[in-house]
This record gives C-alpha cells, structure tokens and sequence, in this order.
C-alpha cells in the first residue's frame, strides 16, 4: 500500500475571486500576464544585492577556471546560490496565480537567474517547454502546465532589451522560426522592477538585445504541474533544508515527492 502523502492538496482547484478569475481567462487566451506588487521594494532591493553578488561569486570561479564568459551570463540552480533568494519560492503574489492557472498541486521546475550585458544580441525565438502540445490535450483531457515567472530587476526599455513575445502562440501547432525574424502581432513588454511577467511554457519568447550601457538582471522561477519532470535536481543543502523546514507547500514546491 503507498504511504499517505499529507503534503498533496486534497483539492485541486479553489474557488476564484472575480478578479483572480479574470487574470486565469486573459492568461490562458494570451499565455502571458503582468503581476502588479509582485515584490516590495524591501525585496527587490535585497534580489538586486543578492544576484549582483552571486555573479561575482560566479564570475571569479569562471576566471579561476578559464573558462569562457558569454554576454549573457546564466545561472542554474539559484536557490543554491544564496538563501537570500529563498523568499522566491512561494512569494504569495505569484504562487497565489500559479495555483489559480495550474491547480494547488504544484512544483517548481527551475529556479534561475540571467544577467544580459551591455552589448549582449537578440535571443533567438524559443519555446521553453520541451515537447508538443495540442492545445486540445490528449483524447483523455490532460494539458502539461508550465509557467515561467519573471522577475525583472531593471526597468525594461527598448534600450536595455525587453522580452519579446508572440501573444496567443502557446497553442500554436508549430515551432517558432529560426532566428528573430518579426512577427507582426509580437509585443514588447516593458516590464518594471516590482511587477512579474508570467509566460506560458510554450509561448514564443525571446529576450531583445541590450543596447544600453547597463546590465540588465532577471530571476526566472518556472512552475509547472507536479506530476511533470522537473530539469533541476533540487538536491542541493540548501534546498534540502528548505524543503526539510518547509510547509507541506513547500515541500511540494520543491519536488518532495520523488516519485508518484
Ligand atoms: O531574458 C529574457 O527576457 C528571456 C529569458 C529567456 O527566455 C531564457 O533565458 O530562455
């Protein structure tokens, strides 16, 4: 017989407000959405200490090794990095929407980070999840669910390079073009230091070159369904002691269950 599982919610979706209710319809039609008051400006200041900090960390172990660093600098695994970012996980703003799109059994798939540099070129279109979806799941009903959450540190300009999107392209058949060529309906969001930008694991996405004299910082906490695989491994001590210390949600949220 399998073990009880106190940690899984016994209900999978709650009872929306209106107004909560109205953001689930227009993320699901556009696969995109703006979080307002996603953080304080207590947090983000601490984010902005925290990440600049870490990628020096980071960038003196790349010298000490010789490796290469790119104009984009990228780091996995970032509430390993510093229990500074920690607050991240279940930050009540944005896991409250979360569990409105995706139900309350949910788990983080990645945490990460990503500073552009000043000179850094356009990303090329990308989808984040992985395989094909049919926008009419399978014969059986199930559609994977991942949400990528944005929290952008520096106002985003069309200078320093928004992030590009093609709104409604989550339920394309399709896989996005090579490259970035313009797609006439693609929207430029510009985001501002304390709001979120929620986007759809499979919408077409692109970060837009930076043509400004400054860096220009983003944490990426990605959710998905909990039955889904996640990429990192969560394994980490600092993650094993968050998830040891953690609230059932959070355990959850950082892959406590192994296996189903
Ligand atoms: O930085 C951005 O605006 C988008 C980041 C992104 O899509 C990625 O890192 O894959």
């Amino acid at each position: 017989m399998s073990e009880p599982r106190p940690i899984v919610p016994t209900e999978l979706n709650s009872q929306l407000s209106a107004e909560l209710q109205s953001e689930v319809d227009f993320f699901l039609k556009w696969g995109y959405l703006v979080i307002e008051d996603a953080l304080t400006e207590e947090q983000l200041n601490i984010l902005r200490t925290t990440l600049d900090e870490t990628y020096e960390k980071v960038d003196k172990e790349k010298q000490s090794l010789d490796e290469v660093r790119s104009d984009s600098h990228f780091i996995g695994e970032l509430l390993e990095q510093d229990e500074r970012f920690g607050f991240l996980i279940d930050n009540p703003p944005v896991i409250t929407r979360i569990k409105a799109i995706l139900g309350n059994c949910v788990q983080l798939h990645s945490a990460t980070s990503r500073v552009t540099k000043p000179g850094a070129t356009d990303q090329n279109w990308h989808r984040d999840g992985p395989w094909p979806v049919d926008p009419r799941g399978t014969p059986y009903g199930s559609l994977p669910g991942q949400i990528n959450c944005g929290y952008f540190l520096d106002e985003l300009t069309m200078e320093n390079g928004p992030i590009v999107i093609v709104p409604g392209s989550q339920r394309a058949l399709f896989r996005p073009p090579e490259g970035h060529p313009t797609f006439p309906d693609e929207k430029f969001v510009l985001a501002k230091p304390r709001q979120a930008v929620f986007f759809d694991g499979w919408l077409y996405h692109r970060g837009a070159a930076n043509q400004s004299q400054q860096e220009r910082r983003v944490c990426l906490m990605c959710y998905q369904n909990a039955w889904m695989k996640s990429r990192e491994p969560f394994n980490g001590p600092r993650v094993t002691k968050l998830r040891e210390e953690g609230s059932p949600e959070r355990k959850l949220l950082l892959g406590s269950i192994g296996s189903w």
